[in-house]
């Protein structure tokens, strides 16, 4: 008996770690911090291939039953064109950032590095204004760009767009901020904020 309980607590033990499941769950904001609906978030990687969640008016995305002790990588994306928010305003904030007379932070850096250079330049300002000469589009990456909540492009913490999570051990909840390309002071008014 006493060994049908050990093999039993073994057999257990695999079989648990096997099963293991874990939650990836977050919330995406807007830099106004409305909630941000229609933003397609993916998860891949591990022996899940790909799931695919929408946020709603919650601006919440979910993947229950990820299995543990896997690889995977999250990825947001949300389509854009619209000049709503961006503006020769910008341009004129890029400008000053440029002259080291107008920094908001890193969300600030995000949405005025237009061609995602890893710095802002007068390309951006060129290209930026190309895209408001044109009623909109098409940006070079975006527009939508999601930064995790501790993005910080100064200490090269954080991420953007896509989030790898290495060896998934526990419940992980992971929050957004959306930032439109352009859109430097973060004005717009997104149909989709909430
Ligand atoms: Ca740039
Ligand atoms: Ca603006």
């Amino acid at each position: 008996m006493k060994n049908l309980i050990s093999t039993l607590f073994i057999f257990c033990l695999i079989n648990c770690t096997l099963i293991a499941q874990n939650t990836i769950s977050g919330e995406v904001i807007c830099r106004n911090g409305g909630l941000l609906a229609n933003v397609t978030v993916e998860l891949t990687g591990g022996t899940i291939g790909i799931m695919t969640v929408v946020t709603d008016n919650t601006g919440t995305y979910t993947f229950n039953d990820v299995p543990a002790n896997e690889d995977y990588n999250i990825h947001l994306e949300k389509d854009g064109n619209s000049l709503s928010g961006v503006s020769t305003y910008d341009l004129v904030l890029m400008h000053k950032y440029i002259l080291n007379i107008s920094n908001d932070g890193p969300l600030f850096f995000l949405a005025s590095d237009i061609n995602n250079s890893g710095s802002v330049t007068i390309l951006d300002i060129l290209i930026l204004r190309e895209i408001i000469l044109g009623s909109g589009g098409p940006w070079p990456i975006g527009p939508w760009r999601f930064a995790t909540d501790d993005y910080d492009n100064t200490t090269a913490s954080g991420y953007v767009d896509d989030v790898p999570v290495v060896n998934l051990q526990e419940n992980l909840t992971i929050n957004f901020v959306g930032v439109y390309v352009g859109d430097v002071n973060g004005g717009s008014v997104d149909t989709d904020c909430n």
